[in-house]
């Protein structure tokens, strides 16, 4: 079975690791990974979600954190500090910043992000394949309000300095609108057996690879059913601001709204937590067939039971 998957970071990530421990050796699991988030710092290029994917799936992740690697330390960022050279707001480690030297080195050297996330998967062996959304650069932006005036920042630090704190008034993915789906993408949703759409935020993971012009459309134009897990449980995100991106794209933070927005035209099925089980009506009555399952991903054990789940509703709608 050629399954594809949209995901952003530690969302995506985990649900990743159960799929992969549900599926035989025989299917192949093409990841399209989020690069809205990517930055440039220090004159590197890093890509926040990508290397939440592999390094989870490659076993280098630093697990509670979700994000960055285990065991780090974090020598370059206080040299960096003691030059006062910032952004202090954004902690790279000593492991990780190799990460981004290597993929800066290559793209330097003239290698696609395509091609460099290749390579860097060639040591992690994330047992899938990564593929980013695209090679073209887009980033993306957050229009806010507050004591500086009306202007757009930098995604990284609307969530990681600012903590989301303000609200965000409009999400723009600078350059989406030009960029190419990088080579593979379109082919890998075309030939899918499934689609799914990991609890990832929909607004600026899922959302943003959506905006990449042909994948949206090639999404809902492709054979596979396209199945899609709920980040929201209970009326608020597991983790994280998503309901501030959600709120700038007028969408509110339920599990319903949240399969709304996405739309019948692009999922094929939905799944909710069993504390939503009230909001399965309201999905099924918009033409998306739904189930309430548990969607906490506390162990290895609940995560593999809901890529099971999201299997089986694919298999049920098919
Ligand atoms: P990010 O790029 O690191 O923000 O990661 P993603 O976009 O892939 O996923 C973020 C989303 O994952 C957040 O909106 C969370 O609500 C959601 N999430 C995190 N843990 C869980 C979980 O255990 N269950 C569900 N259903 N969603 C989760
Ligand atoms: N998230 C934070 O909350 N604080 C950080 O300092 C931070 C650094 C960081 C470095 C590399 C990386 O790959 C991810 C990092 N993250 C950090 C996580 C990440 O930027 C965000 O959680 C996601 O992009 C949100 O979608
Ligand atoms: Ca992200």
């Amino acid at each position: 079975m050629r399954i594809v998957a949209l995901a952003g970071g530690i969302g995506g990530a985990r649900f990743l690791r159960g799929l992969k421990d549900v599926v035989t050796p025989e299917d192949e699991i093409t990841v399209i990974g989020n690069t809205g988030d990517d930055i440039h710092l220090f004159g590197l290029k890093v890509c926040p979600d990508l290397d939440t994917v592999m390094y989870t799936l490659g076993g280098g992740i630093h697990e509670e954190q979700g994000w960055g690697r285990a065991d780090e330390t974090w020598s370059v960022k206080a040299e960096m500090k003691a030059y006062g050279v910032g952004p202090e707001w954004f902690g790279l480690g000593d492991k990780d910043f190799a990460t981004h030297i290597v993929r800066s080195q290559m793209l330097t050297a003239g290698y696609s992000l395509s091609q460099v996330t290749e390579a860097l998967c060639v040591r992690w062996k994330p047992g899938v394949r990564l593929l980013p959304m695209s090679d073209d650069r887009v980033e993306t932006h957050v229009r806010i309000t507050d004591s500086e005036g009306t202007r757009a920042v930098h995604f990284q630090e609307y969530w990681v300095r600012l903590h989301a704190a303000v609200d965000a008034e409009a999400i723009i993915p600078v350059g989406a609108d030009t960029a190419k789906p990088a080579p593979g993408v379109l082919e890998a949703i075309a030939a899918a057996d499934v689609i799914l759409f990991p609890p990832s935020n929909p607004v600026v993971s899922i959302g943003t690879i959506l905006a990449v012009p042909g994948i949206r459309q090639a999404v809902s134009a492709a054979a596979a059913p396209v199945v899609g897990l709920s980040p929201i449980i209970g009326g608020a995100p597991v983790r994280g601001m998503a309901d501030k991106v959600l709120a700038a794209v007028g969408v509110a933070a339920t599990a319903d709204a949240v399969a709304l927005h996405y739309g019948a035209d692009l999922l094929d099925g939905w799944l909710v937590d069993t504390q939503d089980a009230g909001a399965v009506a309201a999905v099924e009555a918009a033409g998306i067939p739904c189930r309430a399952v548990p969607l906490l991903m506390t162990d290895a054990d609940a995560t593999a039971a809901m890529a099971r789940a999201a299997l089986e509703l694919a298999e049920q709608v098919r």
